[in-house]
């Protein structure tokens, strides 16, 4: 690995980056963990008519074969599991728990895309004609482009490039740039199992830089299909660009995840999942618990264990056991500050709020807070349905809460951020669960289970601002990676024209059984 890190462009390191910046150790922000090269636009155009130019021959390879390479990749990513998840740690500070987790969710996408490689399946389809078939092929979409956010640094894009991969399209891939070391890393393990060079391009770039060279991709007809994974303001950026040239992209934004406690929940585990779905990666999942709905007649005995849990809750250094650590980046940090401004007069805070630190200490912290970008984890009660905190995402250790009387009304707060990635309900009553589900507008409902920790092969998406309804993963990003081609194959050795030429069955309109 050189010591900058550099785009890779048809199996080529692209030198002379246009700025050198640093990856800094979030839980240690003194350790440098690798300097990243950023490319400017012209880089980024350059990948995507490399990933054009290779993407004939990599879907002239058989669909089984190509699955070779997935099952390649979900070897190698076994075998370098504990080193890439201690280097997402490092890079991004998630605990290695979850980051073993994370690994485990590319190698379960490689594991579900190397059977795809042998299905794929088109259809057969009756003819309205004799002596005439008709036929569905998935074909690829063709060059793809994935922007990815660093806070999931490896298993979202697999999400995109494996199956992308699979169904024959090559990817120009942007990754965020403070988990570009991680990136990089994830990248090499593709090449060395086979990924041809051009099939996937890393390009290493800033916001601007890459929204311009995508536009000016997209102009030239180099890039098909966009994925993206990010906030829900840039998500509508991509959108409108790729509107303006006939493209739906594949959108995973953001999300105000509620949770429903109701009367009859078992508040234990309620508590846990609270716990989880809220604080968990530092509140920093797009599936993250926003508020908890909860009802007014066990409000005062949820808030009492939330924060006796929330309080206990090991918090600190990510390569110990914590529930979690720092903030991902300086960006990330600045951004929670502005979140915790909404926290308003009429609210009820419990604990502390803002960075860790000597002056703001918190017991039991593991490790060192000065040395990094931790942050408090904050219980916000009392929120009300007009609050900047219950309207918008956070994205960080936070987690509003409300009271409801009746689930409608439940049903309804949960809807109102306009959002619609993540939900749950806890409930022991199986007509609230499905009520819930049946109005909840969310593309992922969990009963009796936290917001966060989706699995690989169910469809992940959302409604509203949390995207443009597209999913991922399972059979159902089949249809964001391939487009339907239908074929009709006529051997009667005449033209036989549909709707015209078809013969017509008469039938006795006047019959009636005896009465
Ligand atoms: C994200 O934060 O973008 O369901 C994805 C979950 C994870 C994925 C989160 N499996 O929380």
């Amino acid at each position: 690995m050189s010591s900058v890190i550099l785009s890779v462009v048809a199996g080529e390191r692209v030198p002379d980056p246009v700025r050198t910046t640093p990856s800094t150790n979030p839980a240690n922000t003194a350790d440098v963990v690798g300097t990243i090269g950023s490319a400017g636009a012209d880089v980024f155009t350059r990948a995507a008519a490399a990933a054009k130019t290779a993407q004939y021959g990599w879907a002239a390879l058989p669909a089984p074969q190509r699955g070779q390479v997935v099952a390649n990749v979900g070897r190698l990513m076994t075998a370098n599991k504990t080193r890439l998840a201690a280097l997402v740690t490092r890079e991004i500070g998630k605990p290695l728990a979850e980051a073993l987790g994370e690994v485990q969710e590319i190698i379960d996408t490689c594991d579900f895309f190397i059977g795809e490689g042998r299905r794929l399946y088109g259809q057969t389809v009756p003819s309205e004609m004799p002596d005439k078939q008709l036929f569905t092929f998935r074909r690829p979409v063709g060059a793809v482009a994935v922007i990815s956010a660093g806070n999931f640094p490896v298993a979202v894009p697999s999400w995109y490039i494996v199956p992308a991969l699979l169904c024959g399209n090559t990817v120009v891939w942007k990754p965020a740039e403070y988990s570009a070391v991680v990136s990089d890393a994830f990248y090499e393990i593709f090449a060395h199992a086979g990924v041809p060079a051009g099939v996937l391009n890393v390009v290493y770039a800033d916001g601007a830089d890459t929204f311009a060279g995508l536009e000016q991709a997209l102009a030239a007809g180099l890039i098909d299909k966009v994925g993206f994974t990010g906030s829900s303001e840039v998500g509508t950026r991509i959108g409108e660009l790729c509107g303006r040239h006939l493209q739906t992209p594949c959108l995973e934004l953001g999300g105000k995840n509620p949770m429903v406690i109701t009367e009859d929940a078992d508040l234990d585990l309620a508590v846990e999942g609270a716990l989880f779905s809220g604080f968990g990666t530092a509140g920093q999942r797009c599936t993250s618990l926003g508020t908890v709905i909860v009802h007014e007649s066990i409000h005062d005995t949820f808030i009492e264990k939330f924060s006796t849990a929330v309080r206990e809750a090991a918090m600190g250094d990510p390569r110990e056991d914590v529930l979690f650590g720092p903030l991902l980046d300086e960006k990330f940090a600045a951004g929670f500050e502005k979140s915790l401004g909404w926290i308003a007069a009429h609210h009820q805070v419990i604990g502390s709020t803002g960075r860790v630190g000597a002056d703001n200490p918190r017991d039991g912290f593991v490790g060192d807070p000065s040395a990094g970008l931790f942050y408090h984890p904050v219980i916000v009660d009392g929120v009300r349905p007009d609050d900047e905190l219950f309207l918008n995402e956070t994205f960080g250790p936070i987690v509003g809460v409300t009271t409801y009387s009746t689930l409608d009304e439940a049903i309804a707060l949960g809807n109102k951020p306009g959002y619609g990635l993540s939900s749950s309900i806890y409930t022991t009553d199986p007509n609230k669960a499905f009520r819930f589900a049946q109005g909840i507008s969310a593309g992922m409902v969990s009963v009796n289970n936290s917001t966060s920790g989706a699995e690989a092969h169910l469809p992940f998406g959302g409604n509203g601002k949390s995207g443009n309804g597209s999913r991922q993963s399972g059979i159902w990003v089949l249809d964001q990676f391939t487009r339907w081609q239908s074929l009709n194959w006529d051997y009667s050795g005449k033209l036989q024209k549909a709707q015209m030429d078809t013969v017509t069955v008469e039938a006795d309109d006047d019959f009636l059984l005896p009465g």
